[in-house]
């Protein structure tokens, strides 16, 4: 045999061997049934010392010329066993999943079990508006305790020990001087104690509060939102202009509003606000009682004894205040004739909003 012979039989035959292993690594990849199968053929025909890197050590017989042939069916038939190997990973994976899935008797095309979804509770929604209304206006939110002080309940709110107006208000006692906060305002005595003589003050102090009422329009513990701008020229004007932007905010733009003489032992002078009735438009109805008109709420102008206790010069500054009930608010937004529904939490009730 011719060295030339030699050297062309030896490149076709170990041409022949690689595509010899090619078939043999696809025809044991075909027949794999684990993943752990995959792998060991994998070692056993690409690793390190695996079928291919033997081969190629025959390359060592070959001449100069010859190498790159061989080289680039060496590549050619690694990456067809790679990809065989790839396509039957996939391949098994599902089918392993599958077997699984029919064993442990899962239906992945039965419907799914719903989740129910919450939604917000009437009360939040409206007590969320207003502070948003007022938030906007350049107004901070005020907290304060629930069990209260007879003093920052009442005492600094102008209304002494005998007042006969400590009557609209029948208290829970929880000690001797100490209660349940029948209003938010002292939330306002103790800010403004906190910040006197800073000016200006501009809060709203929404939280719970408690009353010796139950009927269908008291409960026992209802939602207050209190309202309190004090600085120097605070008149009359800018309370009423502040509680008709908040009604035509929180009822719509048609909304007027009326303001009545009342009295508070906490304001001087005081109005009640009334709104043109949401259902009727003031054409009078069953919900406004044929008058036009709903009340809403409470203000006036701060009485001088509660700016002075509260650590204001009366002579220097004045302010306005008002009081609302949420749940008033909200039933008569949403046209509510029991209070007690907003505290029922029935589902069948609550939906509807
Ligand atoms: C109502 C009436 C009102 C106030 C609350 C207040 C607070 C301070 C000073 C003066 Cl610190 N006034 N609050 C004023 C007028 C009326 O509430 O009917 N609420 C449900």
């Amino acid at each position: 045999m011719t060295g030339f012979n030699r050297v062309l039989e030896t490149r076709v035959f170990m041409e022949e061997k690689l595509r010899k292993m090619g078939e043999d690594a696809c025809g044991a990849l075909a027949k794999a049934g684990s993943l752990e199968e995959l792998n060991g053929i994998r070692v056993r025909f690409l690793g390190k010392k695996g079928e291919l890197t033997q081969i190629l050590r025959g390359m060592g017989g070959l001449s100069a010329q010859e190498r790159p042939r061989i080289g680039q069916v060496a590549n050619e038939v690694r990456s067809a066993v790679e990809n065989e190997l790839e396509a039957r990973s996939a391949t098994l994976k599902r089918l392993l999943r599958e077997q699984k899935l029919r064993s442990e008797g899962i239906d992945v095309t039965l419907p799914g079990v719903p989740l129910l979804r919450g939604g917000k509770h009437p009360l939040s929604v409206v007590l969320e508006e207003i502070q948003e209304i007022f938030l906007g206006l350049g107004y901070s939110i005020a907290e304060g305790p629930e069990v209260e002080t007879d003093y920052y309940n009442f005492e600094a709110l102008n209304l002494p020990k005998e007042h006969p107006a400590r009557d609209m208000q029948d208290t829970f006692f929880v000690g001797e001087e100490i209660l349940l906060r029948t209003h938010t305002s002292p939330v306002q005595v103790r800010y403004m104690e906190r910040t006197a003589p800073e000016l200006p003050v501009k809060i709203i102090a929404p939280g719970k509060v408690y009353r010796r009422d139950d009927d269908a329009t008291h409960s026992p513990m209802f939602s207050q939102v209190e309202g309190l701008a004090v600085d120097r020229r605070i008149t009359f004007s800018d309370l009423k202009g502040t509680l008709d932007l908040f009604a035509r905010e929180m009822f719509g733009s048609k909304t007027k509003t009326r303001f009545r003489p009342s009295y508070f032992p906490f304001t001087e002078p005081s109005a009640e606000v009334d709104i043109s009735c949401v259902m009727c438009g003031g054409n009078g109805c069953r919900v406004c009682s044929h008058t036009g008109w709903l009340e809403i709420l409470g203000s006036g102008m701060v009485h001088p004894r509660v700016l002075e206790v509260s650590g204001y010069n009366s002579e220097e500054v004045t302010g306005f205040a008002f009081g609302m009930g949420v749940e008033r608010v909200a039933m008569l937004k949403y046209g509510i004739d029991d209070m007690r529904l907003l505290f029922d939490n029935d589902l069948r009730f609550l939906r509807q909003f």
